[in-house]
């Protein structure tokens, strides 16, 4: 049996992701393709008590940032095990909501965290477990914020300064510039016709 396609998708605060998600969907059923989906942190019962207490802003014990890259890691660990690799052995896609490329963007871009050290902790929770196809929804942050905002309340990791999200989007592209093949950049400030036609193209060549 032929294994299972890993594609992730990427890119700051309100670049798009949840609704290009979709997309891919579309594509994989008009393909006949079997898929799974789903994101990062969460995805698991254990990944998703994680994602509530990584994304709850609280004012009696603020998160450092050590626990926020080590409890990034340990919802990772629980996803790629237990839901992503058996699935992809079995054949099945696995569309993956954000995955390791967000850390080296937020925790190291944004935060500042080393990333050689991050790469370390990568290399033990993954070993040398990739994606096939990491679409990188790329938009100006303050528009991604704009757009986010218009959805309601802002989560922990929304309520950063803006210089913390040019950070995060500079440390993708520099990303993308070093793994061309696998890390594609899309207009995320497009119409949403050019973003999806954009999308089924890199899918076409994926699947070719
Ligand atoms: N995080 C981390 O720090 N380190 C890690 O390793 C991982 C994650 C894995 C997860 O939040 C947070 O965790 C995230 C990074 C951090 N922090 N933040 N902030 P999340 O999963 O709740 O949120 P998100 O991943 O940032 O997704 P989002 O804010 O929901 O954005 P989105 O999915 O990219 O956008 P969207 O919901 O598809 O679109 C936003 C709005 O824009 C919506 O109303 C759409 O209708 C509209 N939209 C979308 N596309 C267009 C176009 N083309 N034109 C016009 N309007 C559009």
């Amino acid at each position: 049996m032929s294994k299972g396609v890993f594609i992730t998708l990427e890119g700051t605060e309100g670049s798009g992701k949840s609704t290009q998600l979709k997309t891919i969907e579309q594509y994989l059923q008009q393909h006949n393709r079997r898929y799974i989906k789903v994101r990062e942190p969460g995805g698991t019962p254990i990944a998703e008590e994680i994602r509530n207490l990584l994304k709850t802003p609280r004012k009696d014990d603020a998160m450092c940032d050590t626990t926020e890259l080590l409890l990034m890691y340990a919802a990772r660990a629980q996803l790629v095990n237990t839901v992503i690799k058996p699935a992809i052995e079995q054949g099945v896609d696995v569309i993956c909501d954000r995955h390791d490329l967000s850390t080296v963007a937020y925790q190291g871009g944004g935060r500042g965290m080393d990333l050689g050290e991050i790469k370390v902790i990568s290399k033990v929770v993954l070993g040398d477990f990739k994606p096939n196809l990491t679409i990188l929804l790329d938009i100006d942050p303050i528009k991604g914020m704009q757009r986010a905002k218009a959805r309601g309340e802002l989560d922990r990791f929304e309520q950063s300064k803006m210089d913390f999200f040019v950070r995060v989007r500079n440390t993708y592209l520099e990303c993308a510039k070093q793994d061309p093949n696998i890390i594609k950049v899309v207009n995320g400030d497009d119409t949403l016709d050019n973003v999806s036609s954009h999308i089924r193209k890199l899918l076409d060549n994926l699947y070719a």
